[in-house]
């Protein structure tokens, strides 16, 4: 059972059956309500493949610190348990390995909490190295302090092999195996951060050579389930290059758990990298936040953020607050923003411009307002270009082809001393360019 309490990525909570705990404590108020947060963790729970049995709430002024909740409540869920045949329960806030084991002892099923299951999630998910590596090392620094939890149980296993029964008797052979387990852990941290390493340089010449197209870069970001990825493939299949790659859309939580990056070209050979981010979610596991602090660069490094809501969601403002939240954790929080609401095609009557006039409000999946958003995203990020006149000479012929490649061409004409145009160039190009130029 111990080994279980805390998920490794070869096992997962995919059908069990579960019973959700939530505690509410008076500092909790103000912030999520509880029944939203509950709702929330189901739909979590869902996404892990698990099934809820039951939601069960305790209202209390304070944690208990050996049980979390009451004992009363203790012997509830453990009634609960019994009566719906439930094989986990799943608390809500984050339990310490001690309160695990002692929940774990006196209700006598496996026991674990929202982290565990995000991390479940995020483990089953991930597709590329890094993605896994970095899962995992959230997953790693997640069970180190909570190997008491663990150490209980293998402790019973430790000590069965000696006869001697339960009891103080089996601290010794426990508490080996702990120390063994402990060492384990960090050294596997130490080899996934050595791999990490590895992957990141690969990764930094991928940027680099990305940054030296000079390509400015727009991140979507916003919580789970906004519909960044509709918005994504929006672009790909009216602006990119290659329409067949676009990214996976679904309704369930973190459907997209890896950034992905993709060309997206507008008339006037202006182009820009779209990227399409890890949706966030509350109580986001502070080891994720971390390790995805890397697959997020693209973001730290984006001159415009689209921040993608929900505004099908009655609960939009807390998800807005706990995005930028999570963007100020990554340290964007000066990044240029602009405040998208999606799913308008779901929202008959709202009040949104009213609270936020400065925003947008958009289909992705039917269009609506969509090039709206285009003439948005090119406000910020192409107003760095400027016409000017140029006189290439017929020597330089690669310049003109390079000018059909990267400049919008507005006007040229072909007089005897080269080709005379009118052209919308870069900042950065008019300047490489300058001795072309013949008139601004
Ligand atoms: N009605 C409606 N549904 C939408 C719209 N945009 C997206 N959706 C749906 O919302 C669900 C989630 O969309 P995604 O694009 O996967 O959302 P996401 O923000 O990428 O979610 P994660 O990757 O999980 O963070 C899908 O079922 C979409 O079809 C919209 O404009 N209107
Ligand atoms: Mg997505």
């Amino acid at each position: 059972m111990g080994d279980k309490m805390i998920l490794k990525s070869d096992e997962n909570i995919n059908k069990q059956r579960a019973i959700l705990v939530g505690f509410n404590h008076s500092s909790n108020r103000n912030e999520i309500d509880i029944n939203d947060s509950m709702e929330e963790l189901t739909e979590l729970v869902y996404a892990a493949g698990a099934d809820v049995m039951d939601v069960m709430i305790q209202n209390k002024a304070t944690i208990d610190v050996r049980f979390y909740i009451g004992k009363g409540k203790v012997e509830e869920v453990k009634l609960a348990c019994e009566h719906f045949g439930a094989n986990l329960v799943i608390f809500n806030d984050e339990l310490s390995g001690a309160q695990m084991r002692n929940l774990c002892e006196a209700i006598e099923v496996e026991v674990i909490d929202r982290t565990a299951v995000i991390l479940d999630i995020f483990a089953k998910r991930a597709k590329t190295k890094e993605g896994k590596l970095q899962v995992e090392l959230a997953q790693q620094k997640y069970r180190l302090p909570r190997l008491i939890g663990l150490g209980n149980a293998l402790s019973r296993v430790g000590g069965s092999s000696g006869g001697s029964g339960a009891g103080i008797g089996n601290r010794g052979p426990g508490e080996q195996k702990l120390e063994l387990d402990r060492r384990r852990i960090n050294d596997r941290i130490v080899e996934i951060r050595r791999e990490l390493d590895e992957v990141k340089k690969n990764r930094q010449v991928q940027r680099q050579q990305r940054i030296k197209s000079d390509l400015p870069v727009v991140a979507l970001v916003g919580y789970t389930n906004a519909g960044k990825s509709t918005v994504m493939n929006y672009f790909v299949n009216h602006n990119a290059e290659d329409p067949e790659k676009t990214v996976f859309e679904k309704d369930m939580l973190f459907a997209t758990l890896e950034t992905a990056n993709r060309r997206i070209e507008f008339e006037g050979n202006k182009s820009l990298i779209l990227t399409d981010t890890v949706g966030f979610v509350s109580k986001l596991p502070h080891n994720l936040v971390e390790a995805f602090k890397a697959t997020l660069e693209e973001v730290t490094e984006a001159d415009l953020l689209v921040h993608i809501i929900d505004a099908s969601n009655e609960k939009y403002q807390m998800q807005i607050d706990v995005t930028e939240k999570v963007l100020k954790e990554i340290g964007v929080e000066n990044t240029p923003s602009v405040y998208v609401f999606n799913k308008i095609d779901r929202v008959e009557d709202n009040h949104i411009l009213e609270d936020f006039p400065e925003s947008l409000l958009v289909s992705a999946k039917n269009g609506t307002n969509m090039d709206e958003l285009v003439k948005i995203i090119k406000a910020h990020v192409f107003n760095d270009f400027k016409t000017v006149q140029m006189m290439i000479p017929y020597t330089d012929g690669n310049i003109l082809s390079y000018l059909n490649e990267e400049a919008n061409i507005l006007n040229q004409d072909y007089t005897e001393e080269g080709t005379v145009l009118e052209v919308e160039v870069s900042i950065v190009d008019s300047e490489k360019l300058k001795k072309y130029i013949i008139g601004e």
